[in-house]
């Protein structure tokens, strides 16, 4: 009878892991981020699901998603980190197509092969690029060019930014740290396979976006345009955003399940276009890199709340410093 009880409980253990699996949830990444929770993020709960009228299909599915991974981890669809205000998404686990096909206009062949990519766990991400005034009370200094307690932060190398995921984490116990290209990828599309979150239709980016068309040449305070399924503001345009990885002129070699190249490299990822660029640099799948210690007029960055394992930054940072000679002339380089 004992071992029919065992044999039972055993059974009813693997279903219950294979259902929280099936969610796309994982019941480790769970506990850690309720700990995570308990340590200084509180819940937003006046965050509500944005229209998906407009946006690309498959946003309603992935937004549905997200409402099933909010109900079976039971962790905020929206969180408030209480160091900085900075506010962030749970952005569910998943299976995206990563790249754009041969045919979109505009591609350049780093943007492929495409695959297929799953993100295996949940995530908290933030909705905003890291705006001046969070990172004057993380780092007490400002390297922006254009000044603004809303705008977002630039003239960030990406040295600076994992500078400021350390300081971040060490400064509230939590683990705060770059997206993967991947995860920041999947975050752009929320379900979305066309050129941008909301179709392949260019004209309808200034909605979305600020880029060379509509910006003035200049940023613009972070949220002012629409979001995209899972609730992410300015992923196309306002600035570049620093991802984890290295960069490699091509996706290979690489596994499908949460993959990343690693992180010491000479040149660094950077996504989703800026101010300064064109409709075709703030395509989902478009790719910039950088030098790790170079930083662009229009480079900034989001955070995500790592779940499980530690990203280390590089030593050496240009955070104080101000924009180097090798900033500039790098930007000038590239300026349209
Ligand atoms: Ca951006």
């Amino acid at each position: 009878m004992k071992a029919f009880i065992s044999i039972v409980l055993a059974i009813v253990t693997l279903v219950g892991a294979f259902v929280l699996q099936g969610c796309g949830q994982d019941p480790t990444a769970k506990s850690t981020a309720q700990e995570h929770l308990r340590r200084g993020l509180s819940a937003v709960e006046s965050a509500s699901y944005p229209s998906v009228e407009g946006l690309a299909s498959g946003s309603k599915e992935a937004q549905d998603r997200q409402r099933q991974s909010v109900e079976a981890t039971g962790l905020p669809l929206e969180v408030n980190c209480q160091k900085t205000g900075m506010r962030l998404r749970l952005i569910p686990a998943g299976e995206f197509v990563m790249g754009s096909p041969g045919d979109e206009s505009g591609r350049f062949s780093n943007e492929g092969p495409q695959r297929t990519v799953r993100i295996t766990k949940p995530f908290y991400m933030g909705i905003h690029e890291v705006t001046q005034a969070q990172c004057q009370a993380v780092m007490g200094s400002n390297p922006s060019h254009l000044k603004g307690n809303d705008l977002p932060v630039e003239c960030v190398s990406w040295n600076d930014a994992m500078e400021f995921c350390r300081r971040l984490s060490e400064q509230t116990g939590l683990t705060f740290g770059l997206p993967t290209e991947a995860q920041w990828e999947y975050a752009c599309r929320a379900g979305a396979t066309t050129t941008y979150c909301f179709s392949g239709n260019a004209a309808q980016l200034k909605d979305y976006a600020w880029y060379l068309d509509d910006s003035g040449r200049k940023t613009h305070p972070v949220g002012q345009k629409r979001p995209n399924a899972f609730g992410l503001y300015d992923m196309h345009g306002n600035v570049l955003e620093w991802c984890l990885d290295s960069y490699k002129d091509r996706y290979t070699r690489l596994p499908n399940r949460d993959p990343q190249y690693e992180q010491q490299g000479a040149t660094h990822v950077l996504r989703g276009g800026s101010y300064d660029l064109t409709e075709g640099h703030c395509r989902s799948a478009y790719r910039d890199s950088q030098n790790p210690v170079v930083a662009y007029l229009s480079s900034g960055f989001r955070v995500v709340v790592v779940l499980q394992g530690k990203a280390k930054p590089d030593k050496q940072t240009s955070w104080d410093k101000g924009m180097s000679s090798i900033t500039q002339k790098s930007y000038e380089k590239r300026r349209i």
